[in-house]
């Protein structure tokens, strides 16, 4: 970029908002072609077959990439419509021991509109469905018990709003526990960037729209404190989706995920180069 502006200045007619423009342009395109810092892996979907997901990956429930919505390119990953239940893709062992106890997530998700509403139980006058689209699952560092770790997960209300969370599930016998915000967000169709960070060392968790962070969700309990935290060592399953525990009116969900990428390091929003699980770039 400085060998660009010397050389622009010593042009002879040189213009400085020239040579600002090109520093810019120089220094975007390098940018574009650099990996963001400490990515482990990056996945824009636009080198897997529609109806595949990527390798590495193991799938649950009727997903798959798509070509009808994109992010980034012409393509996504898409949950299909189901009333209830798991679609999603999972990633196992060794990529997730790379990873440590320390990560920051991102993906872009979108949701078919008009999303569907809870399904009223009877005797009841309203209804929840709690959803997740990021979780992993791991050993409790407090009880040494298998717990699932909900990283990007809403309840939504039948007036339509819904509430982000961190929600943790243990297995029977032990409470969630976690921590939300207020019911003050509507499904989008609009794509919509999520950020999440865990931390085993201080026992954190944050998470941010659109580039912001919810305070209401963020935990630091400090190192070792894992009441109320309970962030892992190391995570056995990460999975990406979107699974509904109640029921969903009409044909239920349908959304999709692009540009979903985990790393060391706080990712942020944007494209960046695609960096498939397994391909050692
Ligand atoms: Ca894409």
């Amino acid at each position: 970029m400085f060998f660009v502006l010397i050389n622009v200045a010593r042009m002879k007619t040189p213009s400085f908002p020239l040579a600002i423009a090109l520093a810019l342009a120089v220094s975007s395109g390098a940018f574009a072609q650099t990996p963001a810092p400490k990515v482990l892996f990056s996945e824009d979907f636009e080198n897997v077959p529609v109806g595949e997901i990527p390798t590495g990956f193991t799938k649950t429930g009727a997903i798959g990439v798509s070509d009808d919505a994109a992010h980034s390119g012409h393509k996504s990953l898409k949950m299909a419509a189901a009333i209830k239940g798991a679609r999603k893709i999972t990633l196992k062992g060794e990529p997730l021991a790379a990873l440590g106890g320390e990560h920051w997530g991102r993906l872009y998700f979108k949701v078919k509109l008009p999303a569907p509403s809870p399904v009223i139980p009877a005797g009841k006058t309203s209804g929840i469905i709690h959803s997740t689209i990021v979780d992993g699952t791991a050993t409790s560092p407090l009880v040494n018990d298998k717990i699932d770790l909900r990283l990007l997960n809403t309840v939504l209300r039948s007036d339509g709003s819904f509430s982000y969370l961190f929600n943790v599930q243990p297995p029977n016998g032990r409470k969630e526990f976690g921590a939300s915000t207020k019911a003050r967000f509507h499904y989008t169709d609009e794509w919509t960037l999520a950020e999440w960070h865990v931390d085993n060392a201080t026992q954190s968790f944050q998470f941010f729209l659109n580039g912001e962070e919810l305070p209401e969700l963020a935990i630091h309990k400090g190192a070792g404190q894992f009441e109320g935290a309970e962030i892992p060592a190391v995570f056995e399953t990460l999975s990406f989706g979107f699974t509904n525990y109640q029921p969903a009116s009409d044909e239920g969900f349908v959304t999709w995920i692009d540009d979903l990428a985990v790393g060391k390091e706080r990712i942020g929003g944007g494209v960046i180069p695609n960096k498939p699980v397994g391909s050692g770039k």
